[in-house]
């Protein structure tokens, strides 16, 4: 096994409601911004974080920061919702549970999307990535080493986790779907993703 699990349906409407809910709360203290790569180019996605690390992307480079770039405030604290649920997400999967100092949150408008990429930049490159999604359905595409590819689709409700051999695989959503119905009224995709940043 390559560590890498997708769980269809892994939460359902109510909770789907409650992240939606969750989000609008961080945004509301923590708006989302658009990261840039070093060069300047805009990603195609806005974002924003809760937890004491927030991850960041602009001319200085790709890092966790302790404030909010434009607002200078710290980040928002991780609701306990969002805890339990990265628990639940690490045992179903058979994986440790792990201190998560970042929740990621990113937002795709329709037409947005986000290049493969690696995660590197945690500190513990090794603890599993818990990923959340709402929304749209995605195109999330893994590339293995060899460089094979494989296509899943992200459904509002699923669950993504990257631990194992995966966790530094590339890997990037493709596009975002016309998806009907859709909790995001702006026909967008929310993901959120659950992380331990500080090594012990
Ligand atoms: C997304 N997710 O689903 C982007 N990274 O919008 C990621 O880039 C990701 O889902 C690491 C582990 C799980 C992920
Ligand atoms: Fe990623």
């Amino acid at each position: 096994m390559n560590g890498f699990f997708h769980v269809p349906a892994f939460f359902q409407p109510p909770e789907q409601e409650a992240l939606l809910e969750i989000a609008r709360t961080v945004c509301a203290a923590a708006p989302l911004r658009r990261p840039t790569l070093t060069n300047g180019t805009p990603l195609k996605l806005t974002l924003t974080n809760c937890g004491p690390w927030g991850w960041w992307a602009d001319k200085d480079g790709y890092r966790y920061v302790e404030r909010h770039p434009t607002s200078g405030k710290a980040w928002p604290g991780i609701p306990g919702a969002l805890l339990r649920l990265a628990d639940r997400a690490l045992e179903s999967c058979g994986l440790e549970v792990m201190r998560v100092d970042n929740c990621l949150i990113n937002h795709y408008a329709e037409g947005e999307s986000l290049g493969m990429h690696i995660d590197r930049t945690e500190q513990d490159k090794r603890a599993p990535i818990v990923s959340l999604s709402i929304g749209a359905d995605a195109e999330f595409i893994l590339q293995d080493p060899d460089g094979a590819k494989t296509s899943y689709i992200i459904r509002s409700g699923d669950l993504v986790v990257q631990s194992g051999r995966s966790r530094g695989w590339l890997h990037g959503i493709k596009r975002i779907m016309p998806t009907m119905p859709n909790i995001c009224k702006d026909g967008g995709r929310i993901n959120f993703t659950l992380r331990k940043v500080l090594a012990d």
